[in-house]
């Protein structure tokens, strides 16, 4: 059984097994939390991500952590850019939180937090992508497994209701 839960942090905080970036397809790092993990992990993470040959939306790839808590990232999650809700944004956020999970079981780890994937500078609101995050997150719920723990981590008090909400329905 996998535990769901939101908190309020500063995902480079976090020490947990895997943090998850919102990148872009270069993996080269850029503004929001991307560029927050990025000066919290440190060059050599710069370097590995060069290694990896950049990232398609929906893609996945893993890197160590370096300087962070964390001892991985799931950079990985190249998430949408909204456009109005009709061109596949939602399959593709989907996409995003599933195989994130699925590469943190491939490995073996045991916690995973994510942030707001294209809610920031990609734009997509925050009540219809937090309802897909946990939706995604709970169909993995009840697989068994080391990954015991997902972290929805919120930057702010509005996102972290939002988030809380849906936790809660899935309870009711
Ligand atoms: N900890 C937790 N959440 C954070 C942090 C942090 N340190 N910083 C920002 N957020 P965004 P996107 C939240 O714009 O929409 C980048 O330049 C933020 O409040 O970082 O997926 C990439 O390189 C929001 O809820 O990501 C891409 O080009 C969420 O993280 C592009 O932006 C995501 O906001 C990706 O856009």
């Amino acid at each position: 059984m996998i535990n769901l839960h939101a908190i309020k942090a500063n995902i480079t905080t976090l020490a947990v097994d895997a943090i998850v970036n919102a990148a872009n397809s270069s993996l080269l790092g850029g503004g929001g939390v991307d560029g927050a993990i990025h000066r919290a992990a440190g060059p050599e993470m710069l370097h590995e991500c060069r290694l990896l040959g950049g990232c398609r939306t929906g893609e996945v790839k893993i890197t160590r952590g370096y300087k962070l808590p964390a001892r991985f990232v799931l950079h990985t999650t190249v998430g949408p850019v909204w456009r109005g809700g009709g061109h596949g944004e939602d399959t593709l956020l989907a996409q995003c939180y599933g195989r994130s999970i699925e590469l943190a079981r491939t490995h073996g780890l045991g916690s995973i937090a994510f942030p707001g994937i294209s809610t920031g500078r990609y734009g997509y609101p925050i009540e219809r992508a937090a309802g897909i995050a946990v939706a995604t997150a709970a169909e993995f719920r009840d697989q068994a497994g080391v990954l015991g723990e997902i972290i929805f981590c919120c930057f702010s008090d509005a996102d972290l209701r939002v988030y809380e909400a849906f936790l809660a329905g899935l309870e009711a």
